[in-house]
């Protein structure tokens, strides 16, 4: 691995920085003067009004300033994990431990979006500049396919590729049925069983990292998502401020804040507090059911919603057995989750 020669010791690169970035990067320079001299960070914690950010130099605190923050329209406009900003004067708030003033946030390549839990119907983002998510879920708690799909239509939607994570296979018997369950549901995203404790089966999901590669793992609270993480990086130093809490052996913490982590090996990891439920903030049912959508085609009408129109291929398929019925029934009830948020949020297209 090369290092940098300031601690801690972390290229731009390792971070996920390449050429395509740099480029961005210039062209806001160029096009806004007042950016100019500023330096790349990532964002590696969020906290309420500022985040802290990490560079080559290390980890120091940064908050988004100027017009384009005040007006933001809803948070996807503010800096989230994940995200590479330009930073201004990085030294000074490095050396007095400030927070320096966090001027624009690079275009996105990805960025996983859900719906804020709770009565307000608004986007809250998870996790941006993701390649992979990792969709964590418990063997030892009844896999829910209806919550699995709305994970993958988050993710699918928010432009990253979905791998479902079957943990915890240690405390069952049978982890093939439980993988066969998911994969059922998957929908062509891959489904690998772990034990985080025992370490097993953690090599599968280094697979999908790599230098300049991130995932996100996300799932609901106690699968094991800072477990795995913890694992991975054993021995490994946390990035930013910090030192790593994502794990300690004295019991269990619930992850409270979402926090980047660097892989020595290659690749960056992101772990999310556990969401108790994932609304949809997605705008295409084909992403989340691309087999239904392929069936659809055949439908006689066009706006077919496979319910009592005639010449509906996909109920014929579904009478056939050639679509498991549970998927038809996912389908139904992500179409009316997207209606309802739809009609609450007029804003969205
Ligand atoms: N038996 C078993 N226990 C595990 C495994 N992975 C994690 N655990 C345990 O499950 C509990 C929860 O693990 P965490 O890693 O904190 O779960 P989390 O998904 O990060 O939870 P939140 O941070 O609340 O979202 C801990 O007591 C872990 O030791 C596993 O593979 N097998
Ligand atoms: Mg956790
Ligand atoms: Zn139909």
């Amino acid at each position: 691995m090369t290092t940098s020669v300031v601690a801690p010791g972390i290229n731009l690169d390792e971070l996920g920085w390449d050429q395509a970035w740099a480029a961005a990067l210039a062209v806001a320079l160029a096009t806004s003067p007042e950016l100019r001299g500023l330096t790349p960070a990532r964002v590696a914690i969020e906290h309420r009004g500022a985040v802290e950010v990490v560079d080559e130099q290390g980890g120091f605190w940064a908050e988004a300033t100027g017009k384009m923050f005040r007006d933001a329209g809803d948070k996807r406009e503010l800096p989230v994990v994940g995200d590479w900003v330009a930073i201004a004067d990085a030294d000074t708030a490095r050396s007095t431990a400030s927070r320096a003033p966090l001027r624009a946030i690079l275009p996105r390549r990805s960025c996983l979006v859900r719906r804020a839990a709770g009565e307000r119907t608004e986007p809250q983002p998870i996790a941006a500049n993701v390649d992979v998510a990792f969709v964590v879920t418990s063997a030892n708690q009844d896999l829910n396919p209806r919550r699995l799909e709305r994970y993958l239509a988050t993710v699918r939607d928010g432009g990253a590729t979905p791998v479902i994570v079957v943990n915890k296979v240690d405390l069952v018997a049978d982890p093939a049925s439980l993988s066969a369950a998911a994969i059922a549901v998957a929908d062509g995203a891959p489904v690998l069983c772990t034990s985080a404790l025992a370490g097993s089966g953690l090599d599968a999901l280094l697979g999908f990292l790599g230098r300049g590669r991130t995932a996100v793992v996300v799932g609901s609270s106690g699968v094991g998502k800072s477990t795995i993480i913890a694992t991975l990086m054993a021995g490994q130093v946390a990035l930013a401020s910090q030192p790593s809490r994502a794990h300690d052996d004295r019991g269990r913490h619930a992850t409270t804040r979402r926090e980047l982590y660097v892989l020595a090996g290659g690749g960056v990891l992101i772990d999310t507090p556990g969401m108790r439920e994932l609304q949809l903030w997605v705008d295409d049912d084909a992403l989340a059911f691309a087999d239904v959508a392929t069936i659809a085609a055949g439908c006689r009408f066009s706006d077919c919603r496979h319910r009592q129109e005639p010449g509906c291929a996909v109920r014929a398929a579904v009478a056939a057995g050639t679509l498991a019925s549970g998927r038809l029934v996912g389908f139904h009830k992500l179409a009316a989750e997207r209606a309802a948020a739809l009609a609450r949020h007029p804003r969205r297209r």
